[in-house]
């Protein structure tokens, strides 16, 4: 899953200097496998995250970000702003889960040193049976809208949200072998998962204007990678083989010029850029 802030317009334009936050999970259901990913946030310096042996003891997941000692050096504020990408393997069935973010820890401090008013956090509930993984997940805080994703109940006001995805079974949904041509169009041969009645540039391209992009533009990797998901045109963004709201908020910080990050491609038909053609797919496709 990934934590994601919704940030209100009147927060926009401004640098991140700190993030903070814990998230709760059942520890019983839930295991973290991996180490918590937080490049996707843009900040440059990890305070503290916690490890998966220490979260899986207390059921929680510690996360501190922060621009280090370089003033400026944090990301800039966006509407949409992926935090952490967090891998939960289910381990045991349970109904009514929750994963949610604790308000009471959680903070978020721009760059002139003034700390952004938390919203309740939008929690998720969500339930795991036969071993199944769950749907998605999440949480988080800050303001503004957000979408409630699949199978969750949300908390009492709207605000911060995040939104996850179960981040298991995303090998079927790759070609490795499908790659970006020096032409920056994806091989010819690659077969992608469409919407029907949409029309596509053929070859996909995997070119995009360089100023959309957060820190750096993308490199060969990140082309390949754009390529190589079967889902792209279904409008996975991100490349984690499901097309959710977080999808969604790219594309709306594309097209309102706020960066993305360099793994992120919004131009969901192939056609070379970020178009209101790109969001209806993306609107197709969320489930
Ligand atoms: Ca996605
Ligand atoms: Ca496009």
């Amino acid at each position: 899953m990934t934590v994601q802030l919704n940030l209100p317009s009147s927060a926009l334009g401004k640098k991140l200097d700190a993030f903070k936050t814990i998230v709760v999970f059942p520890k019983g259901i839930l295991n973290l496998q991996n180490p918590v990913r937080t490049g996707v946030s843009g900040f440059p310096s990890i305070t503290l995250v916690d490890t998966p042996t220490i979260a899986n003891q207390n059921g929680s997941i510690r996360m501190a970000l922060s621009a280090g000692t370089v003033p400026g050096s944090g990301p800039s504020t966006a509407l949409v702003m992926p935090i952490a990408q967090i891998d939960f393997k289910a381990i045991s069935t349970g109904t009514n889960q929750t994963i949610s973010i604790d308000n009471s820890n959680t903070q978020i401090v721009t760059n002139d040193s003034v700390a952004l008013p938390l919203s309740p956090p939008q929690n998720l509930t969500f339930s795991v049976s036969n071993g199944e993984p769950p749907g998605s997940s999440s949480s988080s805080s800050s303001s503004s809208s957000s979408r409630s994703s699949s199978s969750s109940s949300s908390s009492s006001s709207s605000s911060s949200s995040s939104r996850s995805s179960s981040s298991s079974s995303s090998s079927s949904s790759v070609d490795l072998s499908c790659v970006c041509n020096t032409d920056s169009t994806c091989y010819s041969s690659c077969i992608y998962t469409k919407q029907t009645n949409t029309l596509y540039a053929n070859p996909v391209k995997c070119s995009l204007d360089p100023t959309l992009f957060r820190t750096s533009v993308p490199n060969q990797t990140n082309k390949n990678s754009w390529c190589s998901r079967q889902k792209r045109t279904m409008g996975d963004t991100d490349g984690d083989s499901v097309v959710t709201s977080l999808d969604l908020g790219y594309y709306s910080n594309a097209v309102n010029g706020f960066h993305i990050p360099a793994g992120v491609n919004p131009d969901i038909n192939g056609d070379g850029v970020v178009s209101v053609e790109d969001r209806n797919i993306i609107i197709k496709s969320i489930p």
